[in-house]
């Protein structure tokens, strides 16, 4: 039985740590693509001779061809440029529609039937593109932002609590920006909701308020660190998450970016929610009732997505 194919687009920090989990993980072979010649051959090269220390069989080929990524079983799409000084998120918007356009025609055409997430910036709008321009199944395209931002309450909760990382969960939805949700009542150590663990003594309203606003503001943090880029572990760990759930029917739920039909009233709009993810990608959209101010800060983070969508050309189905 052939390995499923793997193809990664754009291969800067992200889509190089995408092609050593996958490796490690044993997902399946990689093509690395990119439109700076040599760049994702020389990866390719390096991870190659990476496979006999770590002892697996990943086919990893570097690419400026797309039709490399033919009969692809997955695309992870991280093409795209940073905004960079005296550049608008508007200016950034225009020249990332621009290229994810291209990368949409492109599976489209080499790989309709893949499982397609975007990761590229700004997510909720790139993602939404990448479906109406590829026109793929809504189901087959998702975007990558609520594992992370999920992944990052995760982390803060465990250091301040000095429990594992293993026992907390936590659920983040909305869009990938400042107005991001974090859900406290449904994040917890162990089954222990987090209120429960106010009323227990292990921390405080104020603690939490602290926690969850570092997470709306993860990935400023770490831009603030690093000076010439973002975060790119994190980001690529959650994508394999996704992309995994996939390739093995796991019915993982995992808060993703998915087009929602009039769930949680919204209808024509890619947006962070809780999803089961299988062999069919995005299988279900589930649907939490959420009090009322969960709610009122839901409507705001769709606003702000729908301002985006709006505010990319052809965005929309
Ligand atoms: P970077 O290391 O710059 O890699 C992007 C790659 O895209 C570069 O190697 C470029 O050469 C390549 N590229 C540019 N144009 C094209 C094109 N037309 N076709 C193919 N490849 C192209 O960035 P990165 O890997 O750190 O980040 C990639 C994207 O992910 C950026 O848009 C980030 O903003 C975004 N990002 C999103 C999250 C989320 O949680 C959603 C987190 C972190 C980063």
């Amino acid at each position: 039985m052939p390995r499923p194919k793997i193809a990664l687009v754009g291969s800067g920090a992200i889509g190089a740590t995408l092609a050593h989990i996958s490796g490690i993980k044993e997902l399946g072979d990689v093509v690395l693509f990119d439109i700076v010649e040599g760049m994702p051959q020389g990866k390719a090269l390096d991870l190659s001779q990476l496979s006999p220390v770590e002892g697996f069989d990943t086919k990893y080929t570097g690419t400026q061809d797309y039709s490399a990524m033919k009969d692809a079983d997955v695309v992870i799409v991280t093409a795209g440029v940073p905004r960079k000084p005296g550049m608008s998120r508007d200016d950034l918007l225009a020249i990332n529609a621009k290229i994810i356009r291209e990368v949409a025609t492109n599976i489209k055409t080499f790989c309709p039937n893949a499982f397609v997430i975007c990761i590229t910036n700004p997510l909720d709008a790139m993602v939404q593109l990448l479906q109406s321009a590829s026109g793929l199944p809504t189901n087959k395209v998702c975007g990558m932002a609520g594992v992370l931002d999920a992944s990052r309450f995760r982390y803060f909760i465990a250091e301040k609590l000095n429990v594992s990382v293993e026992d907390v969960s936590a659920l983040v939805m909305g869009g990938h920006g400042d107005t991001m949700v974090p859900l406290v009542r449904y994040t917890t150590v162990a089954g222990i909701p987090l209120p429960d663990l106010v009323s227990m003594g292990w921390l405080t309203q104020e603690d939490i308020d602290k926690l969850v606003e570092r997470t709306r503001f993860g990935g400023g943090e770490i831009v603030q660190l690093l000076k010439t880029g973002s975060a790119f572990y994190a980001p690529a760990a959650s994508a394999i998450a996704m992309a995994e759930s996939y390739l093995r029917d796991k019915k993982r739920l995992l808060p993703c970016a998915a087009y929602l039909t009039g769930q949680y009233g919204v209808n024509g709009f890619y947006c962070g929610v809780p999803c089961i993810i299988g062999k069919d990608g995005v299988e279900k959209v589930v649907e939490l009732k959420l009090t009322a101010e969960e709610d009122k800060m839901f409507r705001q983070s769709v606003e702000s997505v729908r301002q985006l969508v709006e505010a990319t050309p052809n965005a929309r189905l």
